[in-house]
C-alpha cells in the first residue's frame, strides 16, 4: 500500500499539468563583475540586491571562458569551451554540435514558451544592437531586438581614452541625456514587460538579457550623479608584476591617466546603477502580474571585468576579476532566503539546476552539476572545482586556491592563495611548500593541453593606435587608411 502511495505520487509529479510548472526569468547582465551591493560593494544596485535577499547569492560562481561569445556557447549549451569549440567571437557552436539542445531550446521542447529580448547569445556591442547578431533560431519561439539611442553614440558624443582601438573594446562613456526608455536597455526592459503580460498563462522561459555595463558605457546622467567623482577609486598599483602572458592588452592600462581611469570607473558604476533599475521594473512587474510565486528568477553576467587590477581593462584573462561573476537565484518556495553559498560553481550549472527547479527530466548531454542542492544548503559540501580557461591558459579555482597553467605549464603557472592574498598578488607555484597543492590542482585543469598563447594586444597611447608585432597582414595592407595608419576590423594600426 505504501509502496503503491509512493507510485502514485510520483506519477502525480510526472504527470503535473503544464500550469504547474514554474516560469523562468532569466537575466544577464553585459560585462558586470560582481561590483554591487549584494557583493559588499559600494555600487548602488538596490533592485539586485533585493533580489539577492530574497534568494541564495553564490559568492564564488565562474564563466568558464570570460569573454562573450565562448562564455554564453558554454553556458547556454551547458558544456565546456573544448566540447562547445567556440574559443573567439565568430565561432558558432552548431558546427561542433549540431544536434545540442540550449537551455532555452530544452524548454521550449518541453512545453514552454521561450523568448529572447536583447542579448543572450553573443552580439557584437554596439555593433549588432538591434539585430539578432549570430544568434541561435532554434532556442526561440519569440525575440525582440530593441535599439536605443546608444546606439548612434558613436557619432561624436562619446568621451573616448582609447582612439585607436575599436568601439566594441575602446574606454568610452557617455552621461546620456533622456529618459531610460530612450536607451537600449530601457527599451530590454519594456519590451520584456510585454513578453511577460503576453505570455502570463502559459509556462514561459524568457532571456533578458542587457548591453551595459559593457563599452560604450552610456547611461542617462542621473545615474552618473549617483557617484561622487572624487570617491571613486581606481585600482592599487600592483605589488607584483605578472607576466606578459598573463594580459590581454598592452601597455598597462592602456597608457590612461588616473584621472582617466576615475572616470571609465565612474562610467562603469553608472551603467551598473542603470541596469539595477531596468532589472528593478522586471521584478515590480513579476509582482504586478501575480506571477513573483510561481516564477524563477536568475540573474548573472557572461564574464567578470577587469578595471584596471594587474594593469588590465575588461577579460579575456585568467584573474579572479574577469573570470568571477555575480550570480543570483529566487526560486519560489525556496526556504533559504537572504543566504550565501561559498562553494565554487560554474555558470555551467545553471543548466541542469533550472531543468530540476522546474521538474523537467535531466538532459544527458549537459556537462555541469545542479546547484539545487546547495539551494537548499548554501554551505552544504560541494567538491568541485570552477574551471577557466583563455586561448592558451587554464585555471582551476577552489574556495581556497586558484592555479593557472600557461600553454600546458610550458610558459609559465600561478598559484594564488585567496585566504592570504585575495588580490592574487604572490605567485606561489614555485614554492616547494606548495608542491602538493600544485599537483592536486594540476588534476583538475579542464584540458591538459593548451594551445599556444596569442601575444597581448598592444595599443599605442601616445599615437592612438595599435602596433602590429609581425608585420601586418595583408588584410590589413588591404584596408582604408586613417590619419594614424590603416584601419582594419576597426582597430587603427600604427605605420611603422
Ligand atoms: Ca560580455
Amino acid at each position: 500500500m505504501r509502496m503503491l502511495a509512493a507510485v502514485a505520487l510520483s506519477l502525480m509529479i510526472a504527470v503535473a499539468p503544464a500550469s504547474s510548472k514554474p516560469n523562468v526569468l532569466f537575466i544577464i547582465a553585459d560585462d558586470l563583475a560582481p561590483r554591487l551591493g549584494a557583493y559588499g560593494h559600494r555600487v548602488q544596485s538596490p533592485n539586485i540586491d533585493r533580489l539577492a535577499r530574497e534568494g541564495v547569492t553564490f559568492e564564488r560562481a565562474y564563466a568558464q571562458f570570460p569573454l562573450c561569445a565562448p562564455s554564453r556557447a558554454s553556458f547556454l549549451t551547458g558544456m565546456r569551451p573544448d566540447t562547445t569549440r567556440v574559443t573567439n567571437l565568430n565561432a558558432n557552436f552548431r558546427t561542433a554540435l549540431p544536434d545540442i539542445q540550449t537551455l532555452p531550446q530544452y524548454f521550449r521542447n518541453n512545453g514552454y514558451f521561450a523568448g529572447r529580448v536583447g542579448k543572450i547569445y553573443h552580439q557584437g556591442v554596439p555593433g549588432d544592437i538591434g539585430t539578432s547578431g549570430p544568434d541561435d533560431p532554434p532556442s526561440w519561439d519569440k525575440v525582440v531586438n530593441p535599439r536605443g539611442r546608444d546606439k548612434d553614440a558613436e557619432n561624436g558624443r562619446l568621451r573616448v581614452m582609447t582612439p585607436g582601438i575599436a568601439f566594441g573594446s575602446a574606454m568610452t562613456w557617455l552621461a546620456d541625456d533622456g529618459a531610460d526608455e530612450a536607451q537600449t536597455d530601457g527599451l530590454v526592459a519594456s519590451e520584456a514587460i510585454a513578453m511577460m503580460r503576453e505570455h502570463r498563462d502559459v509556462p514561459f522561459f524568457i532571456a533578458v538579457g542587457f548591453y551595459r555595463p559593457h563599452v560604450p558605457m552610456i547611461a542617462p546622467a542621473k545615474y552618473f550623479a549617483m557617484y561622487d567623482p572624487r570617491k571613486i577609486d581606481v585600482a592599487r598599483i600592483d605589488t607584483d608584476s605578472p607576466p606578459d602572458y598573463t594580459k590581454a592588452w598592452l601597455p598597462d592600462n592602456f597608457g590612461m591617466t588616473s584621472a582617466e581611469q576615475r572616470q571609465m570607473v565612474h562610467a562603469y558604476h553608472a551603467s551598473t546603477s542603470f541596469v539595477d533599475a531596468q532589472v528593478g521594473h522586471l521584478l515590480d512587474e513579476l509582482d504586478r502580474l501575480g506571477l513573483a510565486d510561481d516564477t524563477i528568477v536568475v540573474f548573472t553576467s557572461d564574464h567578470g571585468y577587469h578595471l584596471g587590477e594587474h594593469g588590465q581593462w575588461m577579460k579575456n584573462t585568467l584573474w579572479e576579476e574577469a573570470t568571477r561573476v555575480p550570480l543570483i537565484f529566487r526560486v519560489p518556495g525556496l526556504k533559504a532566503r537572504n543566504a550565501r553559498s561559498p562553494r565554487t560553481v560554474e555558470m555551467l550549472d545553471i543548466y541542469p539546476t533550472l531543468t530540476e527547479l522546474a521538474g523537467l527530466p535531466p538532459y544527458r548531454r549537459n556537462e555541469g552539476r545542479s546547484l539545487v542542492p546547495l539551494l537548499h544548503s548554501p554551505r552544504a559540501r560541494w567538491d568541485k572545482a570552477a574551471l577557466s580557461q583563455v586561448i592558451g591558459g587554464r585555471s582551476v579555482r577552489t574556495e581556497r586556491w586558484r592555479y593557472t597553467e600557461w600553454e600546458g605549464g610550458r610558459l609559465g603557472a600561478q598559484l594564488f592563495d585567496h585566504h592570504a592574498d585575495p588580490r592574487e598578488q604572490r605567485n606561489l607555484a614555485s614554492d616547494p611548500k606548495h608542491a602538493a597543492v600544485v599537483t592536486a590542482l594540476r588534476a583538475k585543469l579542464p584540458s591538459a593541453l593548451a594551445e599556444s598563447r596569442p601575444l597581448p594586444r598592444k595599443y599605442d597611447p601616445d599615437r592612438n593606435c595599435m602596433k602590429w608585432r609581425t608585420g601586418l597582414p595583408k588584410a590589413i595592407r588591404a584596408g582604408g587608411e586613417t590619419a594614424n595608419g590603416d584601419e582594419y576590423a576597426g582597430l587603427v594600426v600604427c605605420r611603422d
